[in-house]
């Protein structure tokens, strides 16, 4: 069985629908998202990341929810509160512990020293949804 092959702009016209659609935009930010996180410096250099603190369809959520990094990276995080009452933010794992008043921004440094999936939260509400670091073993 002998497949059709696609003219010139039968393709133009799929990619022009796929780019329209939310999917496609969905989809596009989230590589854009995980490609930001995914460290490619060396251990030596800081890897910034932005988190924002926000009420996501009825609960509280740090995004984005997932880090990656290699062993060994200083990393250095900005807490972005949007909410307007204060939250916490904790990764046990690397001694970090802090709290982000009310609309303010509050940064934490630390290296993340251990390979593995380690979990941050808000410790002062554990239904507040967290979310995972990934250290990668170099
Ligand atoms: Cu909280």
């Amino acid at each position: 069985m002998q497949k059709r092959v696609l003219s010139h702009e039968e393709v133009l016209v799929k990619h022009m629908r796929w780019r329209r659609s939310p999917l496609a935009v969905l989809i596009t930010v989230l590589l854009l998202v995980l490609g930001a996180q995914v460290s490619l410096t060396g251990a030596d250099e800081v890897q910034k990341f932005t988190l924002i603190n926000v009420i996501f369809d009825g609960t509280k959520v740090w995004l984005p929810s997932s880090l990656i990094v290699h062993e060994g990276t200083t990393v250095e995080l900005t807490l972005i509160n949007k909410l307007e009452e204060p939250h916490g933010f904790k990764i046990a794992e690397f001694g970090v512990e802090t709290v982000v008043q009310p609309k303010a921004t509050t940064s934490v440094t630390f290296t993340a020293s251990k390979a593995g999936l380690h979990d941050f939260v808000c410790h002062m509400h554990p239904p507040h949804v967290g979310g995972q670091i990934l250290v990668v073993k170099k």
